[in-house]
């Protein structure tokens, strides 16, 4: 384990500005008032803390080429990315409840500071490995991947804090079925191990995550982070999110992912991201979605290891 006997930290980062849909940054309040530090709780983990940390946007923040706020969403990923860090470092878990996807910038760098071999599990519907050169619409939740490898080049002068800490051969993405042209080429020049919807109907989810698995850990010993956004998931099981696209993982499939990457025994962080809650058109729509967000927590957290 890298972390002391089931001690987490949660992380609420109501953060909204890599993209233009306002709610993102409620999702962290409906998570938390869902009860999920209890359900943590009764699954025997202590919540060493639980801060809701606070972004204030700059006073002026220009475009730099098409990418849009990059000063707010630099400061605060810099701040999610010390804090992270100081998670880890104090022994603990690092669950980090967003906020929109640009968010793991910091995760992602937090993490990987203190596990320099860690490898990378990505969950999403989308890649988010546009470079500020490719990015169709200059909106940094879909870029945050190409930041942590520095694909960015040149890196734009806010962002130059980040360090190129991801390998491509420690990524894994599985899920998704919205990727731009420009994100194709980039998975497929640095060879990336992408499993589609495609892949998850062809070998099943069993045989998706060992694949997953053997490409990034092969001898299964690494530190593996989680970043799962929810949009992976088919809108039918979590509608209440900013770019839904049809035709996803299913709840149990989700929730299996995290429940094999819970039995290896080797998760070191984990983030769920882009619940936004204003979004969803019912009661219930919301309802499903933050239920949603938070089985997969605590199928990541050993619910369901016997
Ligand atoms: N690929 C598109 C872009 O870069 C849309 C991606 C954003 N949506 C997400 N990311 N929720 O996972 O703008
Ligand atoms: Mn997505
Ligand atoms: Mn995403
Ligand atoms: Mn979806």
């Amino acid at each position: 384990r890298f972390y002391d006997k089931k001690n987490v930290a949660i992380l609420g980062c109501p953060f909204n500005g890599g993209q233009a849909r306002v709610g993102v940054e409620t999702g962290p309040l409906h998570v938390l008032e869902h009860g999920l530090e209890q359900q943590l709780q009764s699954l025997d983990w202590t919540i060493t803390s639980c801060k809701n940390l606070t972004f204030t946007p700059p006073a002026s923040d220009p475009d730099e080429g098409k990418l849009k706020r990059p000063r707010f969403v630099s400061e605060s990923t810099h701040k999610v990315a010390s804090e992270v860090a100081d998670i880890i470092k104090s022994g603990s878990f690092p669950l980090t409840i967003g906020g929109d996807h640009s968010l793991a910038i910091g995760t992602v760098s937090g993490v990987f500071s203190q596990f320099p071999d860690a490898c990378l599990i990505w969950i999403d519907a989308h890649a988010d490995i546009n470079t500020p050169a490719s990015t169709p619409s200059g909106n940094i939740h879909g870029c945050p991947v190409s930041f942590v490898m520095g694909l960015a080049d040149p890196c734009p002068p806010q962002f130059e804090w980040v360090k190129p800490l991801l390998k491509a051969n420690k990524l894994a993405y599985i899920g998704l079925r919205d990727v731009d042209a420009g994100e194709r080429e980039i998975l497929k020049k640095h060879n990336i191990a992408a499993y589609s919807m495609h892949h998850v109907d062809k070998f099943g989810i069993g045989k998706v995550v060992e694949m997953a698995l053997e490409k990034v850990n092969p001898d299964r010993s690494a530190p593996i982070h989680l970043s799962l956004d929810i949009d992976a998931l088919d809108p039918q099981h979590a509608p209440a999110t900013g770019t839904p696209v049809r035709g996803g993982l299913s709840l149990r499939e989700a929730c299996y992912i995290c429940e094999a990457l819970a039995e290896t025994g080797n998760l070191a962080g984990m983030d769920i991201m882009e619940c936004n809650p204003v979004l969803g058109i019912d009661e219930r729509s919301v309802t499903s979605t933050i239920s949603a967000a938070c089985s997969l927590v605590r199928c990541a957290m050993g619910e369901t290891l016997l």
